[in-house]
């Protein structure tokens, strides 16, 4: 058969294995590419912008062409609104094509998602099982057995629900199809490579997708899971010398969280890989020896999230229990073994005070991470910090449905979330800048000072901050991230106005 992925925005990693798995079942695949410029969530939406460089209609053209037997999307909370109109389009240009939905925001409100009559299956949890599953059924014209952590519409429109299964246990069966990864996508790699050699979490903080993902199964299995160090390695040598990376994150919820595993990775990774890394930890289980071990390693970021200050809100809000002695151990050791620190912090948490904001500010002048990356709060379905909303009354039934149909504010740069007052817009300017101020104007950063800088001195400001902070720090995210969306500002221009090729 084949198989269109259409891609919305930034590249899906779910698609990379997907793809693998499909032609490996011998099937023939197409990437679609619908590049979503200045509306994606990860640069402030510019209308006018995103008119101009608006490539649906080439996208849908690609489609067409290609006139595939299945599409395939994998779908976000930030992305839903935009899955379902490309998905319905699909259908209208190609309507003997399945539609399969898979993700986050899939597995969140399976209920919502089936609902929309274009979209034929979705996938509730993992799709390791399902997917080739699926694929299998349709080309044989099974519609009536139930699937593996599946829902479908049968001929007469009845949904079938199969049994949600374990996770996989077996991280190195994962294929990866490098070819669609950089042949198709050509995103500027070399400069950045992203990787998870892990997925689960221990933790259940009130704000992630993990607090509702590891209960999805029905029968018992382990959430957290590793790749193998070898298979890790080899996998990153082939990419090393397929693509001579400068930099690699590891997108790895806890990277540091197996101790045994990462000392066992990083001996092997300084010896045959060496190549300098950023990647994600946790206050509570860093220490002296990990931070060691990572820098000896080739280690130059790390990011953790504070998210908010005050250990007390931690604990109720945000089922984080750790101390601040912790956050600052680990910024002073950051600091010592000279890895640059990112302290993740969310703006606009329901229940979160003016007070504890200037608690943080004042933390922040005693205890500064290289760089503070404010983020405004999202509200994604199904996640326990929403019953804390519902609580305070920031949201009701109205603006749950809002929630779980995506159509609530999401990106990195919104400047505003549910329940925003404008204490959130004056700390959010406040910690974004406050680490590249000289160290005697940072004092001077109050939130009534905040609130006398006019608006457009405050983005000039930022966009200060964010080029002196990246040239500082070396910030590899933003590095790729502007050479990324430069080229696709280009791809995208050259193929509007200057070919009838397509992408
Ligand atoms: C890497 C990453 C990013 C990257 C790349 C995102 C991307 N588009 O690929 C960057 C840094 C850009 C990013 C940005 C954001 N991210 Co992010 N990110 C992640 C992270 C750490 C890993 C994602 C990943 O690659 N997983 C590996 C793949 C294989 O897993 P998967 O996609 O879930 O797929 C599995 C299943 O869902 C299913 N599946 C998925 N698709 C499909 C499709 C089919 C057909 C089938 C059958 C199955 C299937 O099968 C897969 C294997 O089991 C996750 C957390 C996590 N640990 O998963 C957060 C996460 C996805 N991000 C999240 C968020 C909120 C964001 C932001 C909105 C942040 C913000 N507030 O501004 C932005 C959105 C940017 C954008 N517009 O895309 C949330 C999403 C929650 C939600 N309900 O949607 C997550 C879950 C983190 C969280 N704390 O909850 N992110
Ligand atoms: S520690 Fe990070 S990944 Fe784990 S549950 Fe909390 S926010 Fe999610």
């Amino acid at each position: 058969m084949k198989i269109a992925f259409f891609n919305i925005g930034v590249v899906h990693s779910a698609f990379i294995i997907f793809s693998a798995i499909a032609k490996r079942e011998g099937h023939i695949v197409e990437l679609i590419h619908a590049p979503t410029l200045f509306r994606d969530g990860l640069i402030r939406e510019i209308k006018s912008l995103s008119r101009l460089f608006n490539a649906d209609k080439e996208a849908f053209k690609e489609l067409k062409h290609f006139n595939p037997d299945v599409i395939v999307f994998s779908v976000l909370t930030c992305h839903y609104q935009l899955a379902i109109n490309y998905a319905e389009n699909c259908k209208n240009i190609c309507p003997n094509a399945k539609i399969i939905f898979g993700g986050i925001h899939v597995s969140a409100v399976p209920e919502v998602v089936i609902a929309n009559d274009f979209i034929d299956y979705i996938t509730i949890g993992e799709g390791y099982i399902a997917f080739p599953e699926i694929l299998k059924r349709i080309e044989e014209g099974n519609f009536s057995d139930p699937i593996v952590n599946t829902w479908y519409k049968s001929s007469d429109g009845k949904i079938i629900k199969g049994k949600q299964v374990g996770f996989l246990q077996d991280l190195d069966s994962i294929p990866y199809d490098d070819e669609m990864y950089l042949k198709k996508f050509n995103p500027p790699i070399h400069i950045y490579f992203p990787v998870m050699f892990s997925q689960g979490c221990p933790y259940n903080c009130s704000f992630c997708f993990n607090y509702f993902f590891r209960n999805i199964p029905e029968e018992k299995s382990n959430y957290i899971r590793h790749t193998s160090v070898k298979h890790a390695i080899e996998l990153l040598k082939t990419f090393k010398e397929k693509l001579e990376c400068k930099t690699i994150e590891f997108w790895d919820d806890i990277f540091i969280l197996d101790k045994k595993w990462l000392k066992e990775f990083l001996i092997a990774y300084k010896k045959e890989v060496a190549i300098p890394f950023k990647c994600y930890i946790h206050t509570e289980l860093f220490d002296e020896e990990t931070a060691i071990m990572l820098k000896e390693a080739g280690c130059k970021w790390a990011d953790f999230g504070i998210q908010s200050i005050n250990e007390e809100y931690r604990k109720k809000y945000l089922n984080r229990p750790g101390t601040n002695a912790n956050i600052i151990k680990t910024l002073l050791l950051l600091k010592k073994y000279k890895i640059v620190s990112f302290a993740d912090y969310i703006i606009g948490l329901p229940g979160d005070t003016l007070e504890n904001f200037e608690e943080a500010r004042l933390f922040f002048l005693g205890n500064m991470p290289h760089i503070i990356e404010p983020y405004w709060m999202s509200y994604h379905p199904k996640t326990e910090i929403i019953e804390r909303a519902v609580e305070l009354k920031i949201l009701d039934d109205e603006k749950i449905d809002l929630i779980n149909q995506g159509k609530t504010p999401h990106g990195y740069y919104d400047s505003y979330c549910l329940g925003a007052q404008d204490f959130h817009n004056q700390y959010f300017f406040i910690f974004k800048v406050l680490p590249s101020l000289p160290a005697f104007l940072r004092k001077k950063l109050t939130y009534k000072v905040s609130q006398k800088i006019p608006y457009f001195i405050k983005i000039l400001i930022v966009i200060y901050s964010i080029i002196y902070l990246t040239i500082k720090h070396d910030n590899p995210r933003v590095k790729f991230a502007s050479a990324a969306y430069t080229r696709e500002v280009f791809r995208v221009l050259k193929l509007k106005f200057f070919s009838r090729k397509r992408f």
